[in-house]
């Protein structure tokens, strides 16, 4: 399908902000203005959205795409061709700084030659940072900053990633003098190294144990200390990929007091829990499909707990924190599998996920008696709050004038019928399996628009965008979505602060 760059007119019956019948007009890329009975031209291509919903494209804020810890996992063009088939317009990857590195601006350098000219989507990426020295921190992230790079991760676990008490400060420290935003990912070191040197003396190695090695109790201490360092230095964070409610409740409680707590959680912590870990009848090692971290919990309860953070408010972000290796390759999750002895400490931690996030989330929302959140809800946790948290605001998340047209049209759901089963083979990623075999889901993305162009037509070509198309993304600071700074801070004497802070 082809659209006159000059002016397109797209009708549409809803969407999460217009009322039924409500035109979007675009024009180069961006939408130009929002009506009804909009001027058109022969020149005007219009597609006629009607009964159908359109929401923002989604933007994706926790992928891994072409990182070097994931050698079999998607690189940008099969990472970003699956995000537009599932409706995301916009991922943000990460470019990770190793330990010996004492300058990240090489890293960066090679992250940008990965993804240049090669996505079908647009981009950005957050730092990882391994090895915070003062001189990154004083000299390089404002270098980043200006950059329009504007988000770091930080480990408390991994050998290879994780930062001790001290390093975490001293980035909350410079976060908080240069306004970046700080993601963390929180599980206790030393409580998973204790269990998994355990396990593995008492002969327990099978995928499965790894989720009894990551119980929930590492995510619940590695939270509430990361909350504890935040909030001592007044500095907002977002805690990534949670799972479970004991540490979800930090949050909670924090955001009550008005503290800039973000919370993060993804596909795989509502739909799917351990059991999945013990593979088939056929082959246990199936079960290294679903390895990721934190580890699936055991319990409907704690997917239900994670269900009603989505519905209210505790999380700003669901993202898929897609971070697949191929299953079956001797370099992919078969790591695990050596002289046929399972070993799940081998198995590289994560799952496939960004071309499945929107429409399982998409499935329970609406206004039904069934649905699990409203579609307003939908689109802040998949598209306008990422934007907002990681500096797109204006740009991304959004359908109103000025913004990028990055539009997704659901069908209408009486065209659905029995709805979607998802398979590998009608999904887009380079790896070989994905976690959602034969789930069901009520919708899939009808088309996907990047900057006002169609890039997925599911009736007719299916990919039909570009993959030079997509552009890096130079992002500003991004903005506090829940609670706010100079909140006063548990434990601490008003103005007892000042003295350093
Ligand atoms: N953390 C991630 O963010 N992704 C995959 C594995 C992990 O530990
Ligand atoms: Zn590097
Ligand atoms: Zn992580
Ligand atoms: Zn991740």
């Amino acid at each position: 399908m082809k659209f006159s760059p000059q002016k397109a007119v797209y009708e549409v019956t809803a969407s999460e902000v217009l009322a039924p019948g409500i035109e979007i007009g675009i024009e180069n890329g961006k939408i130009s203005c929002l009506g009804t009975s909009l001027p058109r031209d022969d020149r005007t291509k219009i597609i006629d959205a009607k009964g159908a919903r359109v929401t923002p494209g989604g933007v994706d804020s926790h992928v891994h795409f072409a990182q070097d810890n994931s050698p079999t996992g998607d690189d940008f063009t099969s990472g970003s061709r699956s995000a537009i088939a599932g409706g995301t317009t916009t991922v943000i990857a990460f470019a990770s700084q190793l330990k010996t590195e004492t300058s990240v601006i090489p890293c960066i350098t090679e992250y940008h030659t990965r993804a240049k000219d090669k996505s079908y989507c647009d981009y950005s990426f957050h730092l990882i940072l391994t090895n915070p020295t003062p001189a990154i921190m004083q000299t390089e992230m404002p270098l980043l900053i200006k950059q329009g790079i504007t988000s770091v991760k930080l480990y408390m676990t991994y050998e290879p990633l994780k930062l001790g008490d001290s390093q975490l400060l001293a980035v909350l420290m410079a976060a908080r003098a240069l306004g970046f935003t700080t993601m963390v990912h929180a599980e206790n070191s030393d409580i998973i190294s204790l269990i998994t040197d355990r396990l593995e003396a008492a002969g327990h190695s099978s995928p499965y144990f790894h989720a009894i090695s990551r119980p929930q109790i590492a995510e619940n201490e590695a939270t509430y200390r990361i909350i504890s360092l935040a909030e001592l230095t007044d500095t907002p964070i977002l805690i990534v990929h949670m799972s479970s409610e004991i540490a979800m409740r930090h949050v909670r409680k924090a955001q009550t007091r008005m503290l800039p707590i973000h919370a993060e959680t993804c596909p795989q912590y509502l739909f799917l829990l351990s059991e999945r870990l013990k593979g088939t009848e056929k082959d246990a090692f199936e079960g290294a499909k679903c390895v990721c971290s934190p580890p699936l919990r055991h319990d409907p309860k704690d997917l239900k707990a994670m269900w009603r953070g989505i519905a209210n408010g505790t999380f700003t972000i669901f993202s898929s924190d897609h971070a697949p290796s191929t299953y079956d390759h001797a370099g992919g999750k078969k790591l695990g599998l050596k002289d046929g002895i399972m070993r799940y400490k081998n198995i590289p931690n994560g799952v496939p996920g960004v071309e499945t996030r929107l429409p399982l989330l998409f499935s329970h929302a609406g206004r039904e008696k069934d649905s699990k959140l409203s579609l307003q809800r939908f689109v802040q946790l998949t598209s306008s709050d990422p934007a907002k948290l990681y500096g797109l605001e204006g740009t991304k998340g959004n359908i109103a004038p000025g913004y990028d047209a990055d539009l997704v049209i659901w069908y209408p759901e009486t065209e659905v019928g029995e709805g979607v089963v998802i398979g590998q083979k009608m999904l887009h990623h380079g790896v070989d399996y994905t976690p959602y075999e034969g789930m069901k889901v009520k919708n899939w993305p009808r088309y996907t628009l990047l900057r006002g162009k169609v890039v997925w037509d599911r009736d007719g070509e299916g990919i039909v965008g570009d993959v030079t198309a997509g552009k890096f993304l130079k992002r500003g600071k991004g903005k506090i979505v829940i609670g706010k700074t100079g909140g006063e801070a548990n434990g601490m004497l008003e103005g007892e602060r000042d003295f350093w802070y």
